[in-house]
Order: structure tokens, then C-alpha cells, then sequence
């Protein structure tokens, strides 16, 4: 009877760690379950966020409910993603340190609304001047714009990051926030040229034609009429019912004015993106030879026009290639498929140089000009993992990514924090967990990774195929657990791959690649663009050097990723998805199982709960801590540890909630530390107050 449930029965408990009862997965399941259908999305595994994908509005991201949890001790209030946007940023002014908050799940779970919900956060409980208000808004207000030109619907996010982002939100030392900058990881041009059935192109196309002033779209040559634009149909869903194109494109006009993007850029910004529906009309026939030729079509008018190149110029860089022979240029004839080639290669180097340009405007608008010590709190919100029906070069790099933010998740939970145990001395049983590593390796090592065979061929233009990558794979990887072809398949799996595919059993699950797409993107990215370099002259990369293919440079950057982000503190949250089908209310036992397992909660748990929640260095706890022991304050004699030892007998630790490590102090609870940290704030105040009746008397 629902009247005799208590409430934990009813709405379960707030934080895995600290109830017995809960370490099986199906208990942890049942408690997701019981709080998801009590709209509690949020749950604890110590400082970790656990956060279920609602698809509701829920009404718990009020300013009401910021200023509730603003300031309070991260476990006394029920778990929100402000409670832990606020604590980071407690964290970082007293230990005034660099943090980054790693939100991971996969494609639809919710990553990129809990970003925004921490942002949202930072922008209306920190210190606010004229000049932080100013920050604060261009900070806000980079989000639609970004969202806009690098997120599109897929057929699992109606809003899917198509670009990584990784944040830094700059505080001066009173934690106002005087500044940001952006850093994006590898957009999925790809889909302005061509989209999966029931998928679309960038939001930012569909909203110029719907919403466009009427004295923009004649000046830019546009109907408003999606259907009448290639590049627009592909995937026959022009119009999204959860999306409003019209007011998205209010929202992004009045936004690139506040961050104050000049009319003049606006308009460059607007022509480019015209030029590239434009271009998407182009068509060719073949001549007599069967070489590609183009009708003077309008569209060659406004291409010229919007990016200010002579026609001539156009008509000949769509249909002919420029080879370079001895100091001398040669152009040689497209046919008609080379030349849909190349116009969609132009209409992507386009897009995707616009959206590098675009995220260098919004830091500079960001830049905090004064060079004062500044800390920051980092916000990773990357593109999830996916696995479609057919999966091509995008899902490779998009899931090589998680894979690299999962194992440096495991590097800095499970394998540090036992590692420090053992180092430290404390007693410890460890806990087994499924190190990925092996399928980092498989993809990125040196020589031997898929990465580096995919470059080897690269190099061998003429001679390499499709084929030759995938038997150099096979040669290279068979027998590898994590990596399976038709030719190398048992009989069973083999029924299920492609001879032209290759699988990965990755972290998450199962993905099959198609190797024709993943080989020949890479290949004919080499060929210039005469067109491309008419329209962005200085970006131009150095020819001299050795090109790199996109998925080295994509590796390059994952390890500067990883790099940033070693030298801060991390905080987790972790998003689900509670259903395939994007439905309120639904709560799929086997989808959440799954992320449950993979995304390594049990473990994360069992470290945790077996483990302790904080641990400070000896000398840094005294060094705070000495005032509330009249045997430590204001100097103690001996060592550092003695002394933290003599302070916590005083304070009443009892002995199963601390050990004493070789050189830190670690805490089981955050309580016991939380209770020691306000006992300290009031002994602080009554200091203050004795120092100042002092100087009265003075
Ligand atoms: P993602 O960032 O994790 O996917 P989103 O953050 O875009 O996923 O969330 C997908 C959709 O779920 C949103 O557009 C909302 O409709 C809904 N949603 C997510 N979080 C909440 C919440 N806290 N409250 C209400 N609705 C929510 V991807 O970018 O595809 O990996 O590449
Ligand atoms: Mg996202």
C-alpha cells in the first residue's frame, strides 16, 4: 500500500555511498528507477553526479532553486547539478585552484543541457558588477550561437552536439567571472552536404530561411522555402516539432549583437552561409568527353556575389582541377562525379572554416584583458557516443573521443585513487574494474593503432584502396579482442558484418565502421581548393609541411585535451538516457542497465564506498584546522601529522571515520570534514571579532 512506504522507499536515497543496502546493479537500478518516477533525475555517488535525462520540463531550475542551493554544504540539500556547480566553485576560491567538471553519457543523455544549467548557475550567483554583468551575458549568449551553427537534430538528439567543447570559465579571486574561452574539437562537416534519413543539416541554415528578415533573404538571393535548397533535404525532415527555427534565429540575431559582432561581420556570416545553399544547387552535365561543364545558373550569380569572386573563377574552380607541375599550373578536367566531389568538399572546408572563425570572434569577445592571477572552472561538453545504421569517419573520431574521456575517467577514479591507497599504506582490498586502455591503444598507438594505418595508406595515393586499409588492419589488429572483420569472424558474427566493414567492441558497446567511407574521406581531403583559398587567403596551412590527415590532427588534439585537464581538479557528471524513444516518463531496465555497466558506476561505488571521500596533506589540514585545538594554535612543535592527530582527537573523530596515510589525512565522510569546516568558520568569526574589539581598545 502506498500509504505504509516510507519516503526513502518511495523516493530511494540521494547518495549510493552512504546506504548499506545499496551495491548490487539491480539495487542501484531500482533506486535510479524509484527517483527517476518521483522526478528525482539526480543522484550522488559521493561527489559524482548521476543525472537521468527527464525529457520534461521539471520546474527545479528556478532562480528560487538557486538561490536555495547557493553557498550550503554540498549533501545537506537533495542532489542538483547546482549543488555541485556550487561546491566546485567553492572549492576553487578557497583552495584557489583550476577545476574541471567532465560531463559524459551518451548521444541524448543530457550532456549539453546540464552545461548550460551549470553555466546558468555561475551567471546569477556570482558577484555581479556592470562590467561582470557584461561578461556574464556574452559568456550566456555564446551558447545559442555556437549551438546554432554546430548542432543538428539526429535520430537521437532533436539538439545533437555535432562539435566537442571544452570551456574555461575565468574567476578573479573575489569569484567573479571576468572572462572565458573556447576551445572546439572537430565539427561533423559532413552533414552540411549530406544527412541520414530523418536527420538535418546545422540548425543555422534552417533558421536564416524561416526566419531571416524578408530584406536579408533578397539580399542574399534565398527563398524561404527549405525544400528548395539540396543541402537542406537530404534527410526529408526540414521541420522538427520540438524545434522553432523562426525564434532560434531571434535568439542568435539579437545574441551576435550583444557579443558584438560588427553588422559587417554579421553579414559576411550570413552571405557565407547563403553561398553554401547556393552551392549545394549547383549541378553539372557532362560534355561530349563526359568532362564536367555548368550552366551559367543563377546560382554561379550569387556565389559570386555573397563571397566576392569573379564568376569565371568559380565555373572553372568547380570543374577542373589545378595541378602543380614543375613551377607551372595545369588545370585538368573534372568528370561529372569528381566534380559533385569537390563542389561538396568546398561547401564543407566553407562551413567548417566559418565555424573556426566563429569560436575565434566569441573568445575574443571573451578575453579577459586584465593579466591578474585568474582561476577557472572548466566545462567539457562533448558530442556522446553513437552508433547508427551506418557508421562513417564522424562515429570513428566521435567514439575514439569517449573512449579517451572514459579512461581518463578510470585514470583518475579507480586507478589513482587505489593507487594512493596502496601508496599511502592504508589498507586496502582493490576493486576489479574494465580498464579500456586496450581500446585506446587499438585505436591511437603509435605504428600500430588503426589511426596510423589509415595515415600509412594516406601516404600511398594511387596505389591505396579501400580494400588494402582493411587488409592491413586485418594483418595488423587480427586476434586483437577488440576488433573484428568479416574475415576474421567467427561464423555466427560473421553474418552480421559487411565484407567492406570493420568492428569495434568498444567501451559501450558494439559499433561496425564502413571502411569506404572512413578511407575515402581521408584521401581526397588532400586536393586544394582555388575556391577555398579565394575566400579564406591566410588560413591556408603551410604546403611546405607534411599533411596531416584529419584523424591525427583529431588525436593531436584529444592529447592537448587530456593535458588541460590533468593539470585540474575533475567533478563528474555522469548523464543517462532513460529510453530510446526521447519519451517522458519511460524508464527502459535494460537501457539503464547497460549505461549503469559501462559507464563504470559499480566500481566507481564499491571505490567509494570502501574508500574515503576527502584527504588533505598533513601540513595543509593543520595549517587550516590549528585555531579550533588550544594544543595546536597558534604554533605546533612537532610534526605535521602529530599535530593533525592531536587536533582530531580534540575535535571528537571517532576511528572509523579517519585513517592516517603516510603524508594526508583521509576522511571517510564529508560530513566529518563538513562539520570540522563550520566549527572553523565560526571559531574564525569569533577570532575576528576578538581582533577587532583589540584594535578598538588600542
Ligand atoms: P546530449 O548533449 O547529451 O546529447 P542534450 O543535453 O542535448 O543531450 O539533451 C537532449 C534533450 O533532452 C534536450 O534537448 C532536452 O529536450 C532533454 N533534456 C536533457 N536534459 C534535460 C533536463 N535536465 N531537463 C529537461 N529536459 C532535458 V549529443 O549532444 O547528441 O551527445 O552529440
Ligand atoms: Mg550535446
Amino acid at each position: 500500500m502506498e500509504g505504509c512506504l516510507t519516503a526513502r522507499d518511495r523516493v530511494g536515497i540521494q547518495d549510493f555511498v552512504l546506504l548499506d543496502a545499496y551495491t548490487s546493479e539491480s539495487a542501484v537500478l531500482d533506486n535510479l528507477r524509484k527517483r527517476f518516477n518521483e522526478n528525482l533525475i539526480y543522484t550522488y555517488i559521493g561527489t559524482l553526479l548521476v543525472s537521468v535525462n527527464p525529457y520534461k520540463e521539471l520546474g527545479i531550475y528556478t532562480k528560487k532553486q538557486m538561490d536555495i542551493y547557493m553557498g550550503v554544504n554540498y549533501f545537506e540539500l537533495p542532489p542538483h547539478i547546482y549543488a555541485l556547480a556550487d561546491n566546485v566553485y567553492r572549492t576553487m576560491l578557497t583552495e584557489a585552484n583550476n577545476h574541471f567538471i567532465l560531463i559524459s553519457g551518451e548521444s541524448g543523455a543530457g550532456k549539453t543541457e546540464a552545461s548550460k544549467k551549470i553555466l546558468q548557475f555561475y551567471a546569477v550567483s556570482c558577484p555581479s558588477t556592470k562590467l561582470l554583468d557584461n561578461v556574464r551575458d556574452r559568456l550566456l549568449l555564446s551558447n545559442p550561437v555556437l549551438e546554432a551553427f554546430g548542432n543538428a537534430k539526429t535520430l537521437k538528439n532533436d539538439n545533437s552536439s555535432r562539435f566537442g567543447k571544452y570551456m574555461d570559465i575565468q574567476f578573479d579571486h573575489m569569484g567573479g567571472a571576468v572572462g572565458g574561452h573556447i576551445l572546439s574539437y572537430l565539427l561533423e562537416k559532413s552533414r552540411v552536404v549530406h544527412q541520414n534519413h530523418g536527420e538535418r543539416s546545422f540548425h543555422i541554415f534552417y533558421q536564416l530561411v524561416e526566419g531571416g528578415e524578408e530584406d536579408l533573404l533578397r539580399w542574399l538571393g534565398l527563398e524561404r522555402n527549405c525544400q528548395r535548397y539540396s543541402y537542406l533535404v537530404q534527410g526529408e525532415c526540414a521541420k522538427v516539432s520540438s524545434v522553432n527555427d523562426k525564434s532560434d534565429w531571434k535568439t542568435v540575431r539579437k545574441a551576435l549583437s550583444v557579443i558584438e559582432f560588427s553588422e559587417n561581420n554579421i553579414e559576411s556570416l550570413f552571405a557565407i552561409i547563403a553561398s553554401v545553399l547556393h552551392l549545394g544547387n549547383v549541378t553539372f552535365v557532362a560534355d561530349s568527353q563526359g568532362y564536367a561543364t555548368l550552366n551559367n545558373s543563377p546560382e554561379i550569380h550569387w556565389l559570386s556575389t555573397l563571397l566576392g569572386i569573379p564568376a569565371q573563377v568559380i565555373q572553372v574552380g568547380l570543374t577542373h582541377r589545378k595541378i602543380e607541375a614543375r613551377s607551372e599550373e595545369v588545370l585538368s578536367p573534372f568528370t561529372v562525379d569528381h566534380a559533385v566531389y569537390a563542389r561538396d568538399a568546398l561547401a564543407k572546408a566553407i562551413y567548417g572554416r566559418t565555424f573556426t572563425w566563429l569560436v575565434n570572434e566569441l573568445n575574443e569577445s571573451l578575453e579577459n584583458k586584465d593579466s591578474s592571477r585568474k582561476t577557472v572552472i572548466g566545462l567539457l561538453d562533448i558530442y556522446g557516443f553513437e552508433v547508427f545504421s551506418v557508421n562513417s569517419f564522424e562515429q570513428f573520431c566521435i567514439n575514439y573521443c569517449n573512449e579517451k574521456l572514459q579512461q581518463l575517467f578510470i585514470q583518475l577514479t579507480l586507478k589513482s585513487e587505489q593507487e594512493e591507497y596502496e601508496m599511502e599504506g592504508i589498507e586496502w582490498e582493490s576493486v576489479p574494474y574494465f580498464n579500456n586502455k586496450i581500446i585506446c591503444d587499438l585505436v591511437e598507438e603509435k605504428f600500430k593503432g588503426i589511426i596510423s594505418v589509415l595515415d600509412e595508406e594516406c601516404l600511398r595515393p594511387g596505389e591505396a584502396t579501400d580494400m588494402t586499409f582493411l587488409e592491413k588492419l586485418e594483418e595488423k589488429m587480427g586476434g586483437h579482442p577488440h576488433f573484428v572483420t568479416h574475415k576474421l569472424a567467427d561464423q555466427k558474427t560473421r553474418k552480421t558484418l559487411e565484407r567492406g566493414d570493420f568492428r569495434l567492441l568498444h567501451y559501450a558497446g558494439e559499433v561496425t565502421y564502413c571502411v569506404v567511407e572512413i578511407f575515402h574521406l581521408q584521401v581526397m581531403r588532400h586536393s586544394k581548393n582555388a575556391i577555398v583559398k579565394h575566400c579564406f587567403p591566410s588560413t591556408e596551412p603551410d604546403s611546405k609541411k607534411r599533411p596531416e590527415t584529419v584523424a591525427t590532427q583529431f588525436k593531436s588534439s584529444l592529447v592537448g585535451l587530456t593535458e588541460i585537464l590533468m593539470s585540474k581538479e575533475p567533478w563528474y557528471v555522469r548523464c543517462m538516457k532513460p529510453n530510446e524513444g526521447k519519451q517522458p516518463g519511460h524508464f527502459d531496465d535494460v537501457l539503464v542497465r547497460h549505461q549503469v555497466k559501462y559507464l563504470g558506476l559499480m566500481e566507481h561505488l564499491r571505490v567509494r564506498r570502501a574508500g574515503f571521500a576527502y584527504r588533505r596533506r598533513y601540513e595543509i589540514f593543520l595549517q587550516r584546522y590549528k585555531p579550533l585545538c588550544p594544543d595546536t594554535w597558534p604554533n605546533w612543535k612537532g610534526t605535521a601529522a602529530e599535530g593533525v592527530e592531536c587536533l582530531i582527537k580534540h575535535l571528537g573523530y571517532k576511528p572509523d571515520e579517519y585513517k592516517m596515510g603516510r603524508t594526508k589525512i583521509f576522511i571517510r565522510h564529508p560530513r566529518t570534514l563538513f562539520s570540522t569546516e563550520d566549527a572553523f568558520e565560526v571559531c574564525k568569526h569569533e577570532l575576528a571579532c576578538v581582533v577587532l574589539s583589540a584594535t578598538k581598545i588600542e
